[in-house]
């Protein structure tokens, strides 16, 4: 894919007026925020919330083309380094090994990336070249999906095309940046067991349009199953995990008991919080207690608006980004709540000040993909059999579909039914490598994963504008396991994908 690229600099002609007008336009964001940042800096009394509110001093002024604003520091979360002084790569080390973390003051064995749970997060910017040096220290073969970007399928982490990386063995990932979102990594071998055991880590793309906050956090939702000694419990794919999936009895929020999980923050402060599920099989059906917030941000990016939802369904694998304002002292809890049980996945303890919420000014989003009306349709109906004590899942009567299932070019816009009428359980559907519009109200925004309810089908429009070979399956990760996988091709015109192209490659 190198080959077929343009420098950077030669990849836009309108590229040095555009980012010299965006360093103006953050400039004078800039001095409008910092009074605010003293004030949230210096009125947390030394938490880890004060120091991590925004770091001011990387970008520089030197050379207006080049000044680009300082990616924002992501609440209580490590980061991957950038080992690459050029502004045009991200290049970093990954390393995903056995480990040991504290989960309620107890050590217990978990798989880690960098040895932390959730993995540090991978920060960039669309355009810029991400290269990650990957190793593999588990003691089975691995690989890392880099869910929801559309990169190259050579990259994807799928094993039907990159042969999984060998105990001991390393790979270099390398792809660029399509566009800002907030996405996840995590392997896709024996996925139901090395992600729920704790290899999963946050992605961050971020660019220039995306509103300023004083805060951001990503916070990673899931639940997991504890065996005798508190330690994950070994995975299963028969009874109950094999039928609905394996539901944790104990719920995480950033690889902590997640009703621990606690911050502080001052009454006026404004922030974002991209969540994104980890689970293997668990919707969540959240809101956000004692704050005033909106949606801006779904799988795909920014939404054109921002909405005001009552709750907000996350399926596994989605993410949803609010923003969250705090216009009263007081406690601030995000809350999932299913109708039978109500868990405190995160809370925050806002104190008193003398300010109001600034209002974020919405930008002018232009979404990754536009609107197109498709022009041919597309059915997948899901199924499952019982067998004695296992079950094995269907997508249009094959398990594991090992040829495509659906070929198109590039370019193809499709309508996909997606028909779930038998089992009871609802399933997120994840399509790799593109993105799509659900024709419901309750799913606004680009997605990558939807949650096809059962008996009512959905219908979603996909864009098929990413050449290669794409998974396509369930993201409960037992029903994968258990044959819930298909695969699309989606054949080169020859043309580069809009955003990779001279003149793309901005995602905007
Ligand atoms: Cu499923």
């Amino acid at each position: 894919m190198a080959g077929a690229e343009p420098p950077q600099h030669l990849r836009c002609p309108g590229e040095t007026r555009r980012a010299r007008d965006a360093w103006k336009t953050w400039s004078m964001r800039f001095v409008a925020v910092l009074s605010l940042l003293v004030v949230v800096a210096c009125g947390t009394n030394g938490d880890a919330d004060a120091t991590k509110v925004r770091r001011v001093t990387d970008g520089g002024a030197d050379d207006g083309a080049k000044s680009r604003r300082p990616l924002a520091d992501i609440w209580g979360m490590p980061a991957l380094e950038d080992e690459n002084p050029d502004p045009d790569i991200v290049e970093v080390r990954l390393r995903a090994g056995k480990a040991r973390a504290v989960l309620d003051d107890k050590e217990i064995d978990v798989l880690a990336y960098n040895g932390t749970v959730p993995g540090p997060v991978l920060r960039a910017r669309p355009g810029q070249r991400v290269i990650v040096h990957f190793e593999n220290a588990l003691d089975e073969p691995t690989t890392v999906h880099w869910h929801g970007l559309r990169i190259p399928d050579t990259m994807d982490g799928s094993p039907r095309i990159q042969d999984p990386v060998p105990p001991g063995g390393t790979f270099t990932y390398q792809f660029k940046v399509p566009e800002a979102a907030s996405f996840w990594y995590h392997p896709h071998v024996s996925t139901h067991d090395q992600l729920e055991r704790g290899l999963y880590g946050p992605i961050v793309i971020q660019d220039d349009l995306d509103p300023i906050y004083d805060l951001e956090r990503f916070l990673v939702l899931d639940d997991v199953t504890l065996d005798a000694e508190g330690n994950i419990a070994p995975p299963k794919l028969d009874g109950l995990d094999g039928l609905t999936g394996r539901y944790g009895d104990l719920f995480l929020t950033n690889g902590k008991n997640a009703k621990t999980v606690k911050a502080s923050a001052k009454k006026g402060q404004v922030e974002r919080w991209r969540l994104v599920n980890t689970a293997n099989a668990r919707k969540m059906r959240l809101r956000i207690e004692g704050a005033r917030w909106r949606l801006i941000a779904t799988d795909g990016g920014l939404l054109e608006a921002p909405l005001e939802p009552k709750e907000l369904t996350l399926a596994v694998g989605g993410r949803l980004d609010v923003e969250v304002s705090y216009d009263t002292a007081g406690s601030v809890a995000l809350v999932h709540d299913d109708g039978k049980e109500r868990t405190t996945m995160f809370a925050v303890d806002v104190e008193d000040g003398p300010d109001a919420p600034r209002t974020i000014p919405w930008p002018e989003v232009k979404p990754h993909v536009a609107e197109r009306a498709p022009k041919q349709e597309f059915e997948m109906s899901f199924d499952f059999v019982q067998q004695g004590a296992s079950a094995q899942w269907f997508i249009n009567g094959e398990s594991h579909w090992m040829e495509p299932i659906l070929t198109v070019p590039q370019g193809t816009t499709m309508r996909m039914r997606l028909v779930n009428a038998k089992g009871g359980i609802a399933h997120p559907f994840h399509l790799h490598g593109q993105f799509f519009r659900v024709e419901h109200p309750d799913w606004p925004g680009l997605r990558d994963t939807v949650q096809v309810p059962e008996n009512e089908p959905i219908t979603i429009v996909a864009y098929f504008d990413n050449p290669g070979t794409w998974m396509a399956h369930c993201h409960i990760l037992e029903h994968a396991e258990l044959g819930f996988m298909a695969e699309i091709q989606v054949t080169s015109t020859g043309a580069p994908p809009p955003w990779t192209g001279p003149g793309g490659g901005h995602g905007h």
